[in-house]
């Protein structure tokens, strides 16, 4: 059995106990199982960036990792992948800002990764890289003679050609998707808008997307640099049934019961997320004041739970979003508040994976209303936490990837206040038959998609691939 490799730009210490909100490190913790290898950075700043590895072993893991010097990781980080690339792929082109410095330091950041990373393969690794930060990885290991399979995840959405060119030197990056043996979308639509953009950006010929008798659900295949690449669709999806188990234990739990008191009957609403403009807080906040508005018979009835972990704090437009919300959960809150209830609680600090499974599951109601997003778990979450005898409802923003196989749930456009606030009347007034004929059909599709049924299609597409990378064709 080849050994895996994973490359991720975060590497977690190991035995690391803190909470981790972000979906990435999630889907990796179940991902990274004994006898892999898992690379990226420390996490750590140093005056300049490692040239070398430092490799920990850990249940039978080695994580191998870098520091990254401090401009390196500005301009990485901070600079292109965060300040242009992240706002691109979610559809903001109006938060933008590209300089070519920054371009240069994403691109020798992925050739540092690349040069570190070389040295500790073997000739039979399965090498799967993780996420937009590391899309020029595998060109930069193939120009050091690299020539393992290796596969690329993106978490996050793709998009269709007229975003992605708004993008300065996008086709550029898209040529350097086609490094890789195996690329890997959350959905079919983005699966779609990649098919599009090597068309239409690349000037490649593309046959039509594919539904094979093979594990991954949709596939296309294309040459391009002499190279055969091959794309699916594989969905993030999470341990269902191990988070159920962790929710239904957690409901006794003291900060889960603390919850439950100081509800004093009335219904919880919960929303988690990373805080990030493209999770759509601003406009989740002004429903809820549109119901209260709207529906006066919710007032003292329900109150919503925001837990937002900070994110990304040294972006300005991370900090306006604070700033925003701050101010938005203060107006609701003036307007509405009575002096013995509250209708917005607003966290902005992880809580443990235990702790936010009993509060999902006390819940009547999950808001899931992202602008865009690749899938989001939370939703995922949500459904396999509920109690099945009694289960609370979901409302799911259309553009999360999600919404693709959770029509179950109630399905929104996130950025109409009033159609929310009407989802959220409509949840909070639903019957119990219809709460559970919905979470049934929820929790099957949950189940069915698991985070280990995610990475066994990915390794098993990566896996039947031709060695020596050049043209062949998929067995
Ligand atoms: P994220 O954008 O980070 O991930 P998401 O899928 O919602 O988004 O995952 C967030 C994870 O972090 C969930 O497991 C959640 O429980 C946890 N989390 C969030 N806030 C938290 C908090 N305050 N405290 C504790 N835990 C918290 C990216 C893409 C997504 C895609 C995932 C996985 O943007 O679209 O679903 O990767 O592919």
């Amino acid at each position: 059995m080849a050994r895996l490799v994973v490359v991720s730009n975060r590497v977690p210490q190991p035995r690391q106990r803190l909470p981790q909100a972000g979906g990435l490190a999630v889907v990796l913790a179940d991902a990274v199982k004994s006898g892999s290898l898992w690379f990226g950075w420390s996490g750590k700043c140093a005056p300049a960036t490692a040239t070398a590895a430092t490799l920990q072993e850990a249940g039978g893991v080695t994580y191998a990792t870098i520091d990254l010097g401090e401009t390196d990781h500005r301009l990485f980080y901070t600079g292109f992948g965060n300040g242009a690339l992240w706002p691109m792929l979610l559809f903001r082109l109006g938060l933008i800002n590209f300089r070519p410095e920054e371009y240069a330091g994403y691109r020798a950041v992925n050739r540092a990764y690349a040069r570190a990373l070389a040295p500790l393969l073997q000739p039979d690794d399965l090498i799967w890289v993780h996420d937009y930060l590391l899309i020029p990885l595998a060109e930069e290991l193939r120009a050091l003679g690299v020539d393992n399979r290796i596969g690329f995840f993106l978490h996050t959405p793709f998009v269709p050609p007229a975003i992605l060119s708004a993008l300065p030197r996008a086709a550029e990056l898209l040529g350097s998707l086609c490094a890789y043996d195996v690329v890997g979308f959350q959905t079919r639509g983005y699966l779609a808008a990649f098919k599009d953009c090597v068309t239409q950006v690349l000037n490649v010929e593309v046959p039509n997307i594919q539904s094979p008798n093979g594990q991954a659900d949709e596939t296309v295949c294309f040459s391009h640099g002499g190279r055969r690449v091959r794309a699916i669709v594989d969905p993030v999806g999470i341990d269902a049934d191990a988070f159920s188990r962790v929710a239904q234990r957690a409901v006794g739990s003291p900060e889960t019961r603390r919850l439950a008191a100081s509800l004093d009957g009335r219904a919880l609403a919960i929303g988690v997320d990373r805080l990030d403009y493209a999770k759509g807080l601003p406009n989740r906040v002004e429903a809820f004041g549109r119901l209260f508005e709207q529906h006066p018979e919710h007032r003292r009835q329900v109150s919503f739970l925001q837990v937002a972990a900070p994110s990304r704090e040294d972006i300005g437009d991370y900090q306006s979003l604070r700033r925003q919300l701050d101010r938005l959960v203060g107006d609701v809150n003036g307007r509405y508040s009575d002096a013995d209830w509250t209708p917005l609680r607003y966290m902005t600090r992880p809580l443990g994976r235990r702790t936010l499974a009993g509060f999902y599951r006390l819940a009547r109601v999950g808001v899931v209303t992202p602008l865009r997003d690749g899938m989001n778990l939370v939703a995922k979450e949500f459904i396999a936490a509920q109690d099945p005898l009694d289960p609370g409802v979901l409302i799911l923003s259309r553009f999360a990837g999600a919404a693709d196989d959770m029509a179950g749930a109630l399905i929104v456009n996130p950025f109409d206040a009033d159609e929310v606030a009407e989802a959220m009347h409509a949840a909070l007034s639903m019957r119990e038959e219809e709460r559970k004929a919905r979470h049934e059909a929820l929790h099957a599709q949950v189940r069915r998609t698991t985070a280990n049924r995610f990475c066994e299609v990915f390794l098993a597409q990566l896996q039947r691939t031709p060695r020596h990378g050049g043209i062949g064709h998929p067995a």
